[in-house]
């Protein structure tokens, strides 16, 4: 008799969303595609400043789609906020995090959950400079940048995880649920990988590729890359206990 495949993997995935429209139909289509069953939900964390074409969007999603709950982001302006708020919401035993704007590749949640059921880890990271990743229509300079930021912090933090300032992964609930998160900006994309690894949890990575969007814009600034930086050195000489959350 076939059995069917069974994951004890409980995915929210908790997805922000700041005026994306089809990309962000496009990532919950595929999104599901591939799922064998472990999504318990998607929780899409919604700017309020987004526009009406991407609010009705998200309601379409809502009445379509049981799983799917929509969260207006209450501390603004920030993906910080939106993805603290949407990992404190989280229900399942994992939390996923995606962006509505594409750039995300959504059948690599896929393998992060697989890397998670072959190795009992407390997260994975998706991972665009190992084989079979990449990155499409980036920013030239940046790209330099991040392959020397990558270079020298996996040195400091003594890690074979690359990518470390890449917001694509997911990780354990009862792990995120521990730790005392302070990004309000993009920079909770490195403080996600970096506190899990300062404080010793098991932490693996998956190629994926990148792929610039195709509507809207980045709410990034180049000028937040030097947030990324402090946020990283602060973490490393920080005393671990700093870094969780004290009862
Ligand atoms: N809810 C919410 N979503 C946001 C906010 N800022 C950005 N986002 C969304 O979060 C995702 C990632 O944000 P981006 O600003 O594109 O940042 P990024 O992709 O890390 O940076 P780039 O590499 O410059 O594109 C996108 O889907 C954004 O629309 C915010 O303040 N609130
Ligand atoms: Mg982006």
């Amino acid at each position: 008799m076939e059995t069917k495949e069974q994951s004890s993997i409980r995915l929210s995935v908790v997805v922000t969303v700041y005026s994306e429209t089809f990309s962000l139909n496009e990532s919950i289509e595929r999104l599901i595609k591939l799922d064998r069953g472990y999504i318990s939900e998607i929780i899409l964390v919604i700017s309020p400043k987004s526009s009406a074409e991407c609010i009705d969007i998200c309601q379409q999603l809502d009445q379509k789609h049981d799983f799917l709950r929509l969260h207006m982001q209450q501390q603004n302006p920030g993906v910080g906020w939106a993805i603290r708020e949407g990992m404190e919401m989280a229900t399942g035993n994992y939390v996923a995090l995606l962006s509505a704007d594409l750039e995300t590749e959504p059948e690599a949640v896929d393998r992060m959950v697989r890397k998670i059921e072959e190795t009992g880890c407390d997260g994975v990271i998706g991972n665009r400079w190992l084989k079979g990743g990449g990155f499409q229509n980036y920013d030239p300079t940046k790209l330099i940048l991040n392959w020397g930021f990558q270079y020298i912090f996996r040195l400091l933090y003594l890690t074979r995880l690359g990518d470390l300032t890449y917001g694509f992964k997911v990780l354990r609930k009862d792990m995120v649920s521990r730790i005392n998160w302070e990004g309000v900006l993009h920079e909770i994309y490195i403080e996600t990988t970096v506190k899990p690894l300062k404080l010793g949890f098991k932490m693996e990575q998956v190629p994926t590729v990148w792929i610039g969007r195709r509507e809207g814009e980045s709410k990034n600034t180049f000028l937040r890359n030097f947030r990324y930086v402090r946020l990283a050195l602060d973490v490393l000489i920080a005393a671990k206990q700093r870094l969780l959350i004290t009862e």
